[in-house]
């Protein structure tokens, strides 16, 4: 312990390690079935207990198929039951898979929201929605520099007031975000969200480590109770194969009946928005490095010039006024 303290940096790496082990999954809280989707789906492909789906999703035996590598395809999963637990952790095990090396999309979107059911413009779903949007944005609408990669992870709260805008992939709404290299891998890729005392914490497993890391936290956020999970994808003039392995859903805390039954009427609101949003084709590109050295630099030229002048002035002055006594 002596070393580890005189030796900052390893002593903040073990911190970190802990913290990190703390914050780790509790899978050992309950999976509660009626928000949960997992294999054998059960009903051969017509009806899964507790889930409706809608437009181009399909059923197989062991994933479901939200859209397959096929242009214009829209489909959608969602759960029947309103949840009416506080604080929650859902972990969705997916696949986005296609053909496509350099031109795929456009992605798909994890929903825990006020209406169900609704095909529009957010990745298959409904715009304008209330509640929480988790996007997996594989396709990069912005023509211009974007300050992230593709695909993209990230989350928009929502109230029914607000337009998700593609042309600049959703950036100027999102909470939070990172980037996630999720597409075209031959293992498990999952996605956990937890939800819990107004916290919002995104983290993935998609690197075949088994382990958890964070893509983002967000404090501040209010969803209401009685809400609906759901899943949604599409595809445009580009395709992906869009597919859902299993919906796990954990009661990460006792819910208290009452506050859940309050907390039905809250509107969504995130305190917190990222800051700040750049729309970055919008603004005129700043000063660059190179422009800041050379005004600087033509500034001190232009000091040094006068403090050389001045001082031959000064001499000047002297050995005239010499002269004159
Ligand atoms: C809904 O959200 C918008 C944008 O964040 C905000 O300006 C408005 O006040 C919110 N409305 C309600 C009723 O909370
Ligand atoms: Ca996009």
């Amino acid at each position: 312990m002596q070393n580890l303290s005189k030796n900052p940096i390893c002593f903040t790496l073990i911190l970190i390690l802990c913290l990190k082990t703390n914050a780790q999954t509790d899978h050992d809280s309950y999976m509660k079935r009626e928000h949960s989707l997992v294999k054998p789906y059960q009903g051969a492909g017509i009806a899964i207990p507790f889930w409706d789906f809608y437009g181009s999703t399909m059923v197989s035996t062991n994933y479901v198929r939200l859209t397959a590598d096929i242009q214009s395809r829209s489909g959608s999963l969602w759960n029947q039951v309103q949840c009416m637990v506080q604080n929650w952790e859902l972990i969705v095990q997916f696949k986005v898979h296609g053909k496509g090396k350099e031109l795929f999309g456009d992605g798909l979107a994890l929903w825990y929201s006020k209406e169900r059911m609704i095909p529009g413009p957010v990745f298959g779903s409904k715009d304008y929605f209330s509640g929480l949007a988790i996007i997996l944005d594989t396709y990069s609408n912005h023509n211009g520099p974007h300050n992230h990669q593709h695909p993209y992870i990230s989350a928009m709260v929502n109230n029914g007031s607000l337009s998700y805008d593609h042309d600049r992939d959703g950036t100027h709404t999102q909470l939070a975000g990172c980037e996630a290299k999720f597409r075209n891998v031959d293992y498990d890729t999952l996605i956990s969200i937890r939800y819990e005392n107004d916290v919002l914490t995104v983290s993935t497993d998609i690197e075949n480590k088994n382990e958890w890391k964070q893509c983002f936290r967000v404090e501040g956020v209010k969803l209401p109770t009685g809400y609906y999970f759901g899943a949604s994808a599409t595809t445009g003039d580009l395709s992906d194969n869009h597919d859902i392995y299993a919906f796990r859903f954990y009661e990460t805390s006792p819910t208290n009946v009452q506050n859940a039954v309050n907390r039905m009427s809250i509107i969504p609101e995130a305190a917190l928005f990222e800051a700040p949003r750049p729309r970055t084709d919008d603004v005129k590109p700043g000063m660059s490095n190179i422009k800041i050295f050379f005004i600087l630099l033509l500034g001190m030229i232009v000091a040094v010039a006068a403090t050389i002048f001045g001082i031959m002035y000064y001499q000047q002055r002297k050995e005239s006024s010499r002269k004159l006594w």
